[in-house]
């Protein structure tokens, strides 16, 4: 017994890692282990020194294993010491860049009209981009054969579904929601779609927002008043608007809404075409059969509505020339956009 303590002590001295330990372990104590085996010794030793036999190879046992456990505590303050050495930060080296990402120039412009209306008490919803033709067409007044419906060539699932073809159908379901009751004052920005050709004016998916609002003694100054507010916010307090007559199936009477242009201020240049004026709304007064169909009293009550198309404003804006910019992801065009947040450039500065 002496002998194995010896040996095993001269190996230990000499272990210099966790395997080395762990092999040591297996040797003396393993199943096979010299201090394992001389226990089937017993049976050759007298019966008057077999206690002592048992007591001497314990103690060996033990000693060994408590020689081991402390070595591998050991070791491995050792080995983290020598770790945290190799591991010392340089704090004075300059920190890791990461790229970040920028608001898309469509949300910015998508974001600023919401936050004027928001301003005015409006609610935002977005509904439903796969529609049903109920609410993307028979609920606005555009009846299965009305001739207005070749207006938006659209996209059909089967003969009743639909992609929607503008934001209208998610008015008509708050509409619809609100069980012939007003007040409504709502704004509805999202994604609409339409069989269309791409090419620099036209994408086949595009954005709206549109507003309603309906409440009882709603008048065309009504509407008036308010995209003036939203134009005059948007484009420059200087700005005027100008209302001329136009066609809705859902609105009657119906107008197109221009603003005076922010570029020349209306003498006449190449973003306004000469013209003075930017055609930017559509609008006019909620269309009494789209009241009723959504259970309101006609009589009772009255409203207005109106569109616009945030991609076009957007390129107006920031005088991009292709709408298809917009949407196909070239970062040698977005990264341009990387700082308006950070610019702080806001809606006033157009
Ligand atoms: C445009 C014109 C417009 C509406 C949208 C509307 C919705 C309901 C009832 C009545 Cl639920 N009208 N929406 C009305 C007039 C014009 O959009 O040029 N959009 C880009």
């Amino acid at each position: 017994m002496q002998a194995i303590k010896e040996k095993f002590e001269s190996l230990f001295e000499d272990a210099a890692d966790r395997k080395q330990l762990d092999d040591l372990r297996v040797k003396f104590l393993g199943k096979k282990g010299t201090v394992t085996t001389l226990m089937q010794h017993m049976k050759d030793i007298p019966n008057e020194e077999k206690k002592e036999f048992g007591q001497s190879v314990n103690a060996l046992r033990q000693s060994i294993q408590q020689k081991l456990e402390q070595g591998i505590e050991e070791l491995e303050a050792r080995l983290l010491k020598k770790k945290l050495e190799n591991e010392t930060i340089d704090v004075t080296l300059p920190g890791r860049q990461r790229p970040i990402g920028g608001k898309h120039p469509l949300q910015h412009i998508i974001d600023g009209i919401e936050d004027i209306f928001v301003g005015l008490g409006y609610e935002v919803y977005e509904g439903y981009e796969v529609e049903s033709d109920y609410y993307n067409f028979e609920a606005l007044n555009l009846p299965k054969s009305h001739p207005a419906r070749d207006m938006q060539d659209s996209f059909y699932i089967s003969n009743e579904t639909l992609l929607r073809t503008h934001t209208s159908p998610v008015q008509a379901r708050v509409l619809n929601a609100a069980k012939g009751k007003g007040p409504i004052k709502i704004i509805c920005p999202g994604k609409v779609y339409r069989r269309d050709s791409d090419d620099a004016t036209h994408s086949h998916q595009f954005t709206q927002i549109e507003g309603l609002v309906v409440d009882k003694n709603i008048s065309l100054a009504d509407l008036k008043g308010t995209l003036e507010l939203f134009l005059k916010e948007i484009f420059g307090q200087d700005r005027e608007i100008r209302l001329r007559p136009s066609y809705f199936p859902f609105t009657e009477p119906s107008v197109e809404v221009d603003v005076s242009c922010f570029k020349c201020g209306g003498k006449g240049c190449n973003v306004c075409k000469q013209s003075g004026w930017i055609e930017i709304l559509g609008a006019g007064m909620v269309h009494p059969n789209v009241l009723e169909m959504a259970g309101f009293d006609s009589n009772e009550y009255s409203g207005f509505a109106f569109g616009m198309g945030p991609d076009r404003m957007a390129m107006l804006y920031y005088g991009v020339e292709d709408i298809r910019h917009l949407y196909t992801n070239d970062l040698r065009f977005l990264e341009q956009f990387k700082y308006i947040e950070e610019r702080g450039v806001k809606h006033e500065s157009i």
